[in-house]
């Protein structure tokens, strides 16, 4: 039995918008449990994206518990994360004070390829009250970031039958869309549906699957496929994450967004457009702009991220994109190893955490 076996962590997630809460925390407690063996809770205030997400849960060493009551009676595990600074239950925080040996306490942070990450990456916080630093955790694409969940066992799985592998596209270009709300997004099904080149786009379910049926102007039911012009397109279920991970590597072009959908097109070796999680103020535009930098980005994919990003002219973006698909696809390995090579952030925050307690004793 390894020393980290009997290590006992507590995620808090609470679940503020879409699915990324969710499924970041969800990878994140899965390999802490089945890599290293902790003995993992997930608290989670909505537990109902998890079905969706895993719906193999329950076979999986990970107790999934309501985030929901009066923590007073929980005894506080010996690592705790909150993730993306939602905030610990009073209660709990008190009795992590009182304990002899005060738990490894963890803010995980949001995802950002900016500069700034790797100089606040660990430091600590101390509580304004308690005895109890807590500890900045970033994820991230460079040396001296937390790195990116990958699993250890994760290999770019080979095309299946039903679509070809990047990049032969002499036949149909096959496409997946994942998007927020995104007014650029009839102007390229108009480009993809005039253009020359043939298009299979699997369309995600939720709000990409909802814009889609507005430009149709027609009914565009889970599992539905309708063509127009050279496009096709394909109403997809939503997919276990397992399964949407393959996905991306059995598409040659993948539109995602926010935070772990991005991590998952750039694990899947295939060129992608990205779109930010919007923030007041843009602020998200110098994430889109330092995650282009980190990527060296060339100017057809810059131009239609902006465009994608900001409502830009992305019926003129697209064919240069087009073009550049063969050497975005040559790159696209090169650009995996490059930011796989930070280490998994599972094993990362392992080690941080088994230091920070061995510094202790
Ligand atoms: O859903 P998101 O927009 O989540 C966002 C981001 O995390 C953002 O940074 C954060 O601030 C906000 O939430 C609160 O996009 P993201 O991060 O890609 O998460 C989507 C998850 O859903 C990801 O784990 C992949 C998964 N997924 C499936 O499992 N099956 C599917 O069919 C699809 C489309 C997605």
């Amino acid at each position: 039995m390894s020393a980290d076996q009997m290590i006992s962590c507590d995620i808090f997630c609470a679940v503020i918008d879409n699915l990324g809460d969710a499924g970041v925390c969800w990878r994140l407690a899965r390999q802490l449990a089945t890599e290293h063996g902790w003995q993992v809770r997930l608290w989670i205030d909505d537990p109902a994206p998890l079905d969706l997400l895993a719906p193999d849960h329950a076979r999986l060493p990970v107790e999934i518990r309501a985030w929901a009551g009066d923590f007073a009676t929980v005894t506080p595990a010996r690592i705790v994360i909150e993730a993306f600074a939602c905030e610990l239950p009073a209660a709990y925080l008190a009795t992590m004070a009182t304990q002899a040996h005060p738990p490894v306490w963890i803010n995980l942070e949001y995802l950002s390829a900016e500069d700034w990450v790797a100089g606040c990456h660990g430091l600590p916080s101390p509580h304004p009250q308690l005895p109890l630093p807590k500890y900045f955790f970033f994820p991230g694409f460079t040396s001296g970031t937390g790195g990116l969940l990958r699993e250890r066992n994760f290999a770019v799985p080979h095309a299946g039958h039903f679509i070809p592998p990047a990049p032969t596209f002499g036949a149909s270009l096959n496409v997946s869309l994942f998007c927020y709300d995104n007014p650029a997004l009839p102007d390229l099904l108009d480009s993809w549906r005039d253009g020359k080149q043939p298009i299979n786009c699997q369309v995600a379910a939720g709000l990409p699957q909802r814009q889609v049926e507005a430009w149709l102007k027609q009914a565009f039911p889970t599992g539905s496929a309708i063509r127009h012009g050279q496009l096709t397109l394909h109403a997809l279920p939503f997919l276990p994450q397992t399964d949407y991970d393959d996905l991306l590597a059995r598409c040659q072009l993948n539109f995602v967004r926010g935070e772990d959908s991005l991590v998952r097109a750039l694990w899947a070796e295939r060129p992608f457009v990205w779109q930010a999680y919007p923030q007041a103020e843009n602020a998200h535009h110098a994430k889109l702009s330092a995650l282009l930098e980190l990527l060296s980005a060339d100017e057809p994919l810059k131009n239609l991220c902006w465009a994608w990003n900001t409502a830009g002219a992305i019926a003129s973006a697209w064919p240069p994109l087009l073009a550049a698909l063969p050497r975005l696809a040559e790159q696209a390995p090169q650009q995996a190893r490059k930011i796989a090579a930070p280490g998994d952030l599972a094993g990362n925050l392992a080690k941080f955490c088994n230091e920070i307690c061995a510094a202790r004793l």
